[in-house]
């Protein structure tokens, strides 16, 4: 077997390749490897210059994030980034791939950066809940000054290899597949032009300007502010810089980030997010199909509707440089639609997020047409036609004479039954339901609907997919709402009985809101219009909603719908929505009662639970942590609390039992406890012990 590190010489220049697959993680493997190579080249008298390099996809893509919170191994990073640091003989670090974490700071510590064009670098620790903990937050705005090193660390961009260039993070760019010889050539040049030795911690100046001026801490959190709500690492991350910038020495800046990374990694926000980064890798793992699984070639695809949801999932496919044929009714929805997709890339490139020539390069993707036929020769069609059985059928019956053999042909249904609609074609097979979420272009949830019939190697091939246009993708099957909408309807309907008990919409809310989602759900539904599948005709006044609806508050767009709006669209509290409850409530000849925000929490948040429960029984997940993967991506559950099944692992699950017992016996059956909660109850296991078993059946 290779050696995870392989020391050799190139006449007077020494090659330290790590390989250790799949992204080169910093495990003690690697650590001790390195420290015992470095040393070896240091102790040869030949050798001039060091080339430290990654075999394999990446550069190292940071510490090892299995290893945290366990007992620490030898040699610890610290060990490793002196001997590097310190070495006497200059140290070109050769980045492909990815420089991330604790990647990075390795890299840092060298004397010399060289990197391929495609290479990016960052500290994305801030998405573990983290700080960048050997140093990076302290070496970090040493080259690239205070604001950048703010904005790299709370924001965990990626940073493109020839911005690196600009910002002096990285000496020179090579060659693509030339990584090797370009490092090697620029160690050469170190030698012989004796350039000095550089060792970052040493580089004061760009630190300067920062110094007293606390405002520009000030001012970064103010302005983002809302992105950080909630969250503990972004506040942490600022603090560290604001050390690096005040401390009256590297050591003691370099003291406060060790303390503050400790109490994050052992703190409840990064274990919840350690946990998601796996549970997002876990989620593309299908058990009966196999990673090898060969998948079908997607060279183009077909979108049937221009309206919101159509363009939205046409511009992923345009972003990933896939040709798209839109097919819409009328002239005029079609001219409009794609009118839209250009203003929205407009204004991304006016907002800097493209080069004014990609706006034309992602509309020249882009064809429409008015007929169906034009799909013939697509590989993939996916409607986003509405919501009704009928007509998705219709759809179908078509799709199914026009498109060629092999073709996928994809559901955008939020809730139907995929196989009732594969039925009507005669190669249920090819069908498949591939919610996307509103808006398509921008939200990251994909749900992957699994038909009775599917095909292994469609479902392969939407999940491949799925990666390809940057969507996280999870596996469902078919159930009414599927993961995310069956569970939300839960909290939806408590939500409204709530109100008429005597919460008002507000405290519903804020209470929400304050437990991390970045809206309540009375504000949502203003959001997305009261009047969404209403029709005045068939309206009885017999719900708040309706009679909301029947006075002309159909939402935020209406300037009134639970909430009153001002014209910046600022919400407040209703008179005319609390007088309606009141009087409702007064019909039913209940009495209001004061309902606490820890009943408001149980309430919302438990039935949900509960019916992820029946979902992972039925089979229509395949793990509890892939409910979590579609409330974080989805419906902007706090990923800082793991996702609706963690959270109830971290309650208990026994007190999550004992309340919808509760419930169950005062309002039915709506409410009755999954029997697989009380299983796990009374097994005393969780949803993590659950989803293990899963994964080892011999264990069960
Ligand atoms: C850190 O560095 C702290 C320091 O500041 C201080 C230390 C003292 N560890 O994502 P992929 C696995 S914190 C362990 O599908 P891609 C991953 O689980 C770290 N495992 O590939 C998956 O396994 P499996 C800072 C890791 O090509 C496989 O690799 N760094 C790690 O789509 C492939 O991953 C980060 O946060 C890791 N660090 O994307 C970077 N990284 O096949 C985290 C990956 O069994 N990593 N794995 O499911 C990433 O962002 C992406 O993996 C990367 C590649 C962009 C590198």
């Amino acid at each position: 077997m290779d050696k995870v590190v392989k020391f050799e010489r190139n006449d007077t220049i020494a090659i330290v390749t790590i390989n250790r697959p799949p992204v080169n993680a910093l495990s003690a493997v690697v650590r001790g490897g390195v420290v015992e190579c470095i040393n070896a080249a240091i102790a040869d008298p030949q050798v001039k210059a060091i080339v430290l390099i990654c075999a394999g996809r990446t550069f190292i893509a940071g510490a090892d994030i299995a290893e945290f919170g366990k007992p620490p191994k030898s040699p610890g990073v610290d060990e490793l980034l002196a001997a590097l640091e310190n070495s006497p003989k200059p140290i070109v670090a050769a980045i492909h791939g990815n420089a991330l974490g604790g990647g990075l700071e390795v890299a840092l510590v060298c004397h010399f950066r060289v990197a391929t064009q495609e290479a990016k670098l960052g500290l994305p620790e801030i998405k573990l809940g983290l700080l960048p903990g050997s140093g990076g937050t302290q070496r970090l705005p040493r080259i690239v000054g205070v604001e950048k090193a703010l904005e790299m660390v709370t924001s965990g961009i990626h940073v493109p290899a020839r911005e690196a260039l600009a910002m002096s993070l990285v000496d020179e760019i090579v060659e693509e597949g030339k990584l090797k010889e370009g490092a090697i050539s620029f160690a050469r040049r170190a030698v012989e032009e004796g350039k000095p030795l550089v060792k970052v911690r040493e580089n004061n100046t760009k630190l300067e300007a920062a110094k007293g001026h606390r405002a520009i801490f000030e001012n970064f959190r103010k302005l983002n502010a809302r992105k950080f709500r909630g969250f503990l690492a972004p506040e942490y991350n600022i603090r560290c810089i604001e050390a690096a910038v005040n401390s009256s020495s590297f050591e003691e800046g370099l003291a406060v980030e060790r303390e503050f990374f400790r109490e994050l990694e052992t703190g409840p926000q990064s274990i919840a997010q350690r946990y998601y980064f796996f549970a997002e890798r876990q989620a593309r793992k299908i058990p009966d199909v196999s990673d090898d699984t060969p998948t079908r070639p997607i060279n183009k695809v077909g979108v049937l509707g221009a309206g919101t949801m159509g363009g939205g999932i046409a511009m992923n496919f345009a972003n990933a440089g896939i040709p798209v044929t839109i097919v819409e009714i009328k002239q005029d929805a079609l001219d409009r639609g794609l009118g839209v997709i250009k203003s929205n890339y407009e204004r991304t490139a006016a907002r800097g997020g493209l080069a004014p020539e990609q706006v034309n390069q992602r509309m020249d993707l882009l064809t429409g047409s008015l007929s169906l036929e034009d799909f013939a020769d697509c590989d993939l069609i996916i409607e986003a036609v509405f919501e009704r059985m009928d007509i998705k059928k219709q759809v179908f019956a078509n799709l199914d004479r026009i498109c060629k053999p092999g073709a996928i042909l994809a559901t955008n249904t939020s809730e139907l039954n995929v196989d009732e609609i594969a039925s009507i074609t005669r190669r249920p097979e090819d069908v498949i339901g591939l919610h996307f979420f509103s808006p398509a272009n921008v939200m990251k949830l994909l749900e992957v609907v699994r038909g009775e019939k599917t095909a292994a190697d469609v479902i392969a091939t939407s999940m491949k997919l799925a990666k390809m246009i940057g969507k996280v993708a999870v596996l469902a099957g078919v159930c009414h709402g599927f993961i995310g909408n069956r569970m939300l309807n839960q909290r939806e309907r408590e939500a409204k009985k709530l109100v008429l008990e005597g919460a008002s919409p507000w405290d519903v809310d804020r209470v929400l809101y304050d437990f991390g989602f970045p809206m309540g759900p009375f504000r949502m539904n203003d959001l997305a219009g009261l009047d969404l599948g209403w029709v005045m005709e068939e309206s009885k006044s017999s719900t708040l909603r309706e009679v909301l609806c029947e006075i002309g508050r159909l939402g935020q767009k209406a300037g009134a719908g639970y909430y009153d709006y001002d014209v910046d669209r600022n919400a407040k509290p209703s008179p005319v929505t609390e007088k309606i409850i009141k009087d409702f409530i007064a019909k039913s000849g209940k009495s209001p009662r004061k309902i606490s925000d820890e009943q408001i929490v149980e309430r919302c948040i438990y039935p949900m639970i509960n019916e992820g429960v029946k979902i992972l029984e039925e089979g229509k997940a395949l793990r509890a942590s892939d409910i979590d993967v579609v409330w974080v991506n989805g419906y902007g559950w706090p990923v800082y609390r793991g996702g609706p099944m963690y959270y109830a692992d971290q309650i208990g699950l026994e007190k999550i039992l004992v309340k919808m017992k509760e419930f169950h016996a005062i309002m039915g059956d709506e409410l009755k406890p999954a029997s697989l909660l009380e299983k796990l109850v009374a097994d005393g296991k969780t949803f993590a012990n659950f989803d293990q078993l899963r994964k080892s059946p011999e264990l069960a």
